[in-house]
C-alpha cells in the first residue's frame, strides 16, 4: 500500500496519441490498482479526447473515470502540489508548481520513453538534485528487464483473451490490424498482400494513413466503415477505437502492425505476432531502439533473421514480396514464440507497481 496518496501527472501532447495514451493508462492503473487519488494535467483536451472520449473539452476541471482531469495552460492555478509529481517525458513542470512542490517536499519523477537498449538499466532510478527548489528529480525508465522500471500492464491483462473472433466470411483468412506512421510503405505492403496466396483481412484504424489507403485504391477520400478489396487483399476501415476495444482487436488478429510506444506494448500483451514501427527520431536513433528490441525479444527465436528483416524493411519504408512471404511462412512458429515471450514478460513486476514502491522508498 502506498503512503503517498495524492499524485499529479503532467502530460504535454507532443503529437500523436502516445503521450496521453501512456499517461491515461498509468493514471487509471494507479487509481484502480493502487487506490491513489490521481490528477492528470493535460495541455490539449482536444487531442486527449481521442483517448478519453468522456472528456468535455470546454471544462477546465472535470472527473473522468474517477481521474481528475485539469487543463494545463498558462492560466492554470496549481494550488497545492501533490505528494508525487510525475513529469511525463521531460515535459517540464511549471515554476509555480515547482515552488508548491518545494513547500510540500513532493517527490519528483521524470517518466522516460520506453526503450530496450541496455543502457536504460544503468540510468533507471538515477537522481538529479535541483538545488534551486531543494528537490531531487528522479529518472524513471520503463523497460523489459527487472533492472528497469518495467512495462505498463494491468494485473489481469493475460486473462482478458476472449474466444470471440472477428468473422468476415473466410475463416481461413489472415486477420491483420494496421496502425502505422504515414511514411510507412503501405503501398508495398498492400501489393505484397494482394498477390499472396493467403487471403488477408486488414483492419485499418482511422488515423493519418487514410490518404495512403485511398491512394492505393484510387479513391479521393475514404472514411471509417469503408471496405475495399483487390486480389487476396480485403481492407476494412475501422473508426479510431477506445483503448479497450483496440486491445480486443489486437488479441483477435493474427498479425498486428503497431507503432510508437503504447500500441507496441499492447501488441506484446496481446500475445500475437506483431511488426513494430518505432517513432522516427534524428540520427536514426529509432533504428537503434528497434535493433535493441529485436535482439532482446527474439533472442531465442530460430527464425530471428526473418522477423528482423520484416521489421527493418517496414521501418525503412519497404515491404518487398519475398520478405512478407517469408514472414508468413514462419507465422505458426512466431505465434507460439510471441505468446511465450508475452507470458514470460508478464511475470515481471509492472510499471505502476514498481513506480509506487520506488516513490515510497526515495
Ligand atoms: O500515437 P503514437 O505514435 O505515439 C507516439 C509514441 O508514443 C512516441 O514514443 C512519442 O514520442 C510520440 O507519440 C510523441 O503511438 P502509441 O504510443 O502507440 O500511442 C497510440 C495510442 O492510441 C495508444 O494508447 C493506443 C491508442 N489507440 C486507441 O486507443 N485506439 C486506436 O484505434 C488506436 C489505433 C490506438
Amino acid at each position: 500500500m502506498s503512503e503517498l496518496k495524492r499524485w499529479d501527472i503532467f502530460c504535454k501532447i507532443v503529437d500523436n496519441f502516445g503521450d496521453i495514451g501512456v499517461c491515461w493508462r498509468l493514471a487509471r492503473q494507479l487509481h484502480v490498482e493502487h487506490g491513489l487519488q490521481v490528477r492528470l494535467r493535460i495541455d490539449s483536451l482536444e487531442i486527449a479526447q481521442a483517448i478519453i472520449p468522456s472528456i468535455n473539452i470546454l471544462e477546465n476541471r472535470q472527473i473522468c473515470d474517477e481521474i481528475s482531469i485539469v487543463k494545463w495552460d498558462e492560466f492554470a492555478d496549481f494550488g497545492d502540489a501533490a505528494e508525487v509529481a510525475i513529469e511525463a517525458f521531460s515535459c517540464g513542470l511549471p515554476p509555480a508548481y515547482l515552488a508548491a512542490m518545494s513547500r510540500q517536499k513532493s517527490k519528483w519523477i521524470n517518466l522516460e520513453y520506453l526503450s530496450a537498449e541496455p543502457w536504460v538499466a544503468d540510468f533507471h532510478g538515477k537522481p538529479s538534485p535541483q538545488p534551486e527548489y531543494g528537490l531531487t528529480r528522479y529518472f524513471y525508465f520503463p523497460g523489459f528487464t527487472e533492472a528497469t522500471g518495467g512495462l505498463l500492464r494491468e494485473y489481469d491483462i493475460l486473462g482478458r483473451h476472449s474466444d470471440e473472433s472477428r468473422n468476415d466470411g473466410d475463416g481461413n483468412a489472415l486477420k491483420v490490424s494496421l496502425f502505422c506512421y504515414p511514411h510507412a510503405s503501405i503501398h508495398d505492403l498492400f501489393t505484397a498482400m494482394q498477390a499472396n496466396n493467403h487471403v488477408v483481412n486488414v483492419y485499418v484504424l482511422a488515423t493519418s494513413i487514410l490518404p495512403q489507403i485511398a491512394d492505393f485504391f484510387g479513391e479521393e477520400t475514404i472514411t471509417a466503415g469503408d471496405y475495399f478489396s483487390s486480389g487476396n487483399l480485403h481492407v476494412h476501415v475501422l473508426p479510431f477505437l477506445s483503448q479497450a476495444d483496440y486491445d480486443v482487436l489486437l488479441r483477435d488478429c493474427d498479425i498486428n502492425f503497431v507503432r510508437g510506444e503504447d500500441s507496441w506494448v499492447r501488441a506484446i500483451w496481446a500475445g500475437k505476432p506483431f511488426i513494430w514501427q518505432p517513432y522516427l527520431q534524428d540520427e536514426n536513433a529509432h533504428i537503434k531502439k528497434l535493433d535493441a528490441f529485436l535482439e532482446l525479444f527474439y533472442a531465442d527465436f530460430d527464425a530471428k533473421e526473418v522477423v528482423c528483416k520484416a521489421h527493418f524493411a517496414w521501418s525503412a519504408e519497404h515491404m518487398p514480396n519475398d520478405i512478407w512471404q517469408n514472414y508468413l511462412e514462419h507465422l505458426p512458429a512466431l505465434k507460439t514464440y510471441t505468446l511465450q515471450q508475452s507470458k514470460q514478460l508478464a511475470k515481471q513486476s509492472d510499471l505502476a507497481s514498481k513506480l509506487v514502491i520506488f516513490c515510497n522508498n526515495i
